[in-house]
């Protein structure tokens, strides 16, 4: 199904491919017109008392435009404002109706037509695309039963346990409000005094200082529901499940010093990033996985499946694939479709329900309301890109921008003037009931002791970790504390680290200048003694597991170089058989090549043909590659010249990242990295095509970061 039947140009002009980029007066199509129809003579000139006049206020032509144009922006998302979405189809792999009744997890004949927004969290619309951050990952999933949204995140915890943190949260990671600095980071006074206040928050801060936070592509994370949610069957019967994507692209990482230059090289990474790969074919794809907990073992982990601020390790219990999404077209237009999309972790189908996860419940009143803000009123349902397929037929009427024309007298229900209509659904008809839950309970604000071990999760996180994960968390905790200016917020920090793990704690303290304090409680002596402040003090529970690799991103890599970019360095002279060999090779191994020379234009090889360039020195950076290779020929002696080809190369070395060359474009790389001794694990010379593109496969090599050689 296409969501929004417009056509590609909307103004009629649709320009044959030959007249694109050629400028004519000669009408191709459409008139220009205004907003009512009619047609306008001359849109470059406003109404004027004579050709040095003053404009006329009688210019309605003008007014219109102008006006219109006035009001062009919308208030951005008060969270995950940037963000960049795609089209694409869910294929259900087996029937999951012992679980659940949802059509859509039942028949496998069904493709399943959604729409997904990636998204950070902290950072205006117009910010980098790859700072330090959570990524939003939302679904809809446009069903025959209604549409179906999945809001989760590219991590499978949150900061907070109960909805009324939110705000705290969110005031407390956006710039600060007097001088509103800094933009996209979380790396300020405000974030960590919250932080380090709320113990509840420390596993998702490890996941937030894990490379998971600066994703290599959209198109390689996972996702996660995060909250419990329930699976209803025919039976009516409940399991709870927790939802999980698996990107078949594998699950990479930047590093930090590559990802903030990137942020000045090319703000809208990933973004292209994403673009460019479903524009040439190249179309990203998850599985759905579900892990599934009986009724009846709820209450048998060490943590409370209510909690959102735990995952159930896979370890403990598999996740099991069941479907995939592939995403196969980019939006036509970017307002309407990813802007304009409104998402509700509230819009489920039958055969999927809700737990009391109290962060759940509270983003079930959340999001309904923020779009009547954001998208000017309740009608929001409306806009094309969040039509459901079923039609919509009841007595919401009127309000900001209703399109519908609604026929009749009649809006309410129950009615004898409409004959009745429009009737409710019973079960049997495909109608919604709730879950039926049997609750015995006194009405309290309290939080439940189950969810006080604030600690064991992140030791078990940070223990997953191999070897350089652990070194970047280290790292990412001491950039970020130490950008905090107050010096007791990073003492309170490197203090709660103590609880989680001691050797990480000394480290980040070290690189402060600070001492670790191990206090009775580690933050009693700053909340107010109120006596309601149990949920602040953390105990830790047993985990059956003390490993979890499935946690680890180095366990998610893949055995392909599938739309993978790698940067051709070259120069005028290139040997035509190392240039075109090379490329022809990681081409058929769907690799992305890109030509990258000293000037736009062409680069002529030695036998003096022509190759296209893609990008040239000055505008192209090796931090947005993930591999470089330099063929030999005369090109190098020119390459040898230019000291940005140099940059290039010593950049890509101390990011890590698999260097490739045969010949004499091994000159380069060595006058590079004059203390590097060649070959070395990642960095192939010898014109190796299965050496090069197995280091690829292997994404970076980060034993080079131990032994720091290369300033770049
Ligand atoms: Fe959201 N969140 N959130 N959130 N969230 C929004 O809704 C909110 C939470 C998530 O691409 C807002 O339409 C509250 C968890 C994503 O359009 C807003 C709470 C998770 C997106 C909102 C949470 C998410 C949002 C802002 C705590 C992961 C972007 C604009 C109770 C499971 C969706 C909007 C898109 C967006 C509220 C917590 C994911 C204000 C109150 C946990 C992916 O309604």
């Amino acid at each position: 199904m296409k969501i929004n039947e417009q056509e590609p140009f909307e103004n009629g002009a649709n320009p044959k491919k030959e007249q694109l980029g050629k400028f004519t007066t000669d009408n191709q199509g459409e008139f220009l017109t205004t907003d009512q129809g009619l047609k306008i003579n001359d849109d470059q000139n406003s109404l004027k008392t004579g050709e040095r006049g003053a404009t006329l206020l009688e210019d309605f032509i003008l007014r219109e435009k102008i006006t219109h144009f006035d009001h062009e922006r919308i208030p951005e998302r008060v969270v995950h404002a940037r963000g960049s979405g795609a089209h694409g189809i869910f294929e259900l792999y087996k029937p999951m109706a012992k679980y659940t009744k949802a059509k859509f997890l039942n028949e496998t004949s069904i493709k399943t037509p959604v729409f997904a927004r990636f998204s950070t969290v902290a950072g205006s619309k117009g910010s980098t695309d790859v700072p330090r951050d959570v990524r939003g990952f939302a679904v809809k999933f446009y069903t025959q039963e209604g549409n179906y949204d999945l809001v989760g995140n590219n991590m499978p915890v949150f900061f907070i346990q109960d909805a009324t943190k939110f705000p705290d949260l969110v005031h407390a990671v956006k710039p600060e409000p007097d001088n509103m600095i800094p933009q996209a980071a979380s790396a300020h006074d405000t974030f960590w005094d919250f932080i380090s206040l709320m113990p509840e928050a420390m596993h998702n801060i490890f996941w937030l200082m894990s490379d998971r936070a600066i994703p290599r592509s959209l198109r390689m994370m996972e996702g996660f529901g995060i909250h419990t949610f329930r699976f209803i069957n025919e039976d009516g019967k409940s399991h709870f499940v927790k939802f999980h994507w698996k990107p078949l692209q594998g699950v990479m990482g930047l590093v930090w010093d590559e990802a903030q230059r990137i942020s000045g090289k090319d703000s809208d990474f990933h973004r292209r990033d994403l673009w460019e790969a479903i524009d040439a074919g190249h179309y990203p794809e998850w599985e759905l996985g579900v892990q599934i907990v009986l009724e009846e073992d709820e209450h048998k982990y060490p943590f409370d499946l209510l909690d959102p601020t735990k995952l159930i390790p896979e370890e403990m219990v598999p996740v099991e694939i069941i479907g995939k999404m592939t995403l196969n077209r980019n939006p036509d237009n970017f307002f309407a479709e990813t802007e304009q999309v409104a998402f509700h972790p509230g819009h489920i189908v039958p055969g999927i329900d809700f737990t009391n996860d109290p962060l759940l419940q509270g983003r079930l009143f959340s999001y309904t309301d923020t779009q009547i803000s954001r998208l000017g009123g309740p009608n929001f349902h409306e806009i094309p890109i969040n039509k459901s397929i079923p039609e919509v037929t009841n007595n919401q009427r009127d309000g900001m921008h209703r399109m519908q024309i609604n026929k009749g007298k009649v809006a309410y229900n129950p009615n004898s003037l409409g004959g009745g209509c429009p009737f409710q659904a019973k079960m049997s008809e495909g109608g919604f009931t709730s879950y039926e839950e049997r609750i015995d309970s006194t009405k309290i604000r309290k939080r439940s002791k189950s969810f006080f071990d604030h600690f064991s999760q992140p030791a078990l996180f940070y223990n997953s970790m191999t070897d350089h994960e652990k070194r970047h968390i280290q790292n990412a905790f001491a950039f970020e504390l130490g950008k905090v200016k107050t010096v007791p917020i990073r003492q309170r920090m490197v203090n709660m680290l103590l609880e989680v793990n001691e050797e990480l704690a000394n480290i980040v303290a070290k690189k402060l200048g600070l001492i670790t304090e191990r206090l009775p409680q580690p933050i009693t002596d700053s909340i107010p003694a109120d006596g309601n402040l149990e949920h602040y003090f953390s105990f830790k529970n047993d985990l059956p597991i003390e490993d979890a690799p499935s946690l680890s991103m180095a366990t998610k890599l893949v055995d392909h170089i599938k739309h993978r970019k790698i940067a051709l360095l070259t120069a005028d002279g290139v040997k035509d058989e190392a240039f075109t060999k090379i490329k022809r090779q990681l081409e058929e191994l769907d690799a992305v090549v890109c030509v990258i020379a000293p000037d736009h234009g062409f680069v002529s090889t030695e036998n003096s043909d022509l190759y296209p360039v893609d990008d040239s020195l000055l505008t192209a950076a090796s931090v947005v590659f993930d591999a470089v290779y330099v063929p030999g020929g005369k090109n190098i002696d020119l390459l040898l010249e230019n000291p940005d080809a140099v940059h290039f190369i010593m950049e890509a070395f101390k990011h890590c990242k698999p260097i490739g060359a045969d010949s004499n474009g091994s000159d380069l790389i060595q006058k590079a990295l004059p203390n590097v001794k060649l070959p070395q694990e990642g960095v192939t010379t010898s014109g190796n095509l299965d050496e090069f593109v197995d280091a690829i496969k292997k994404h970076r090599f980060w034993n080079r970061e131990e032994n720091p050689k290369v300033p770049a």
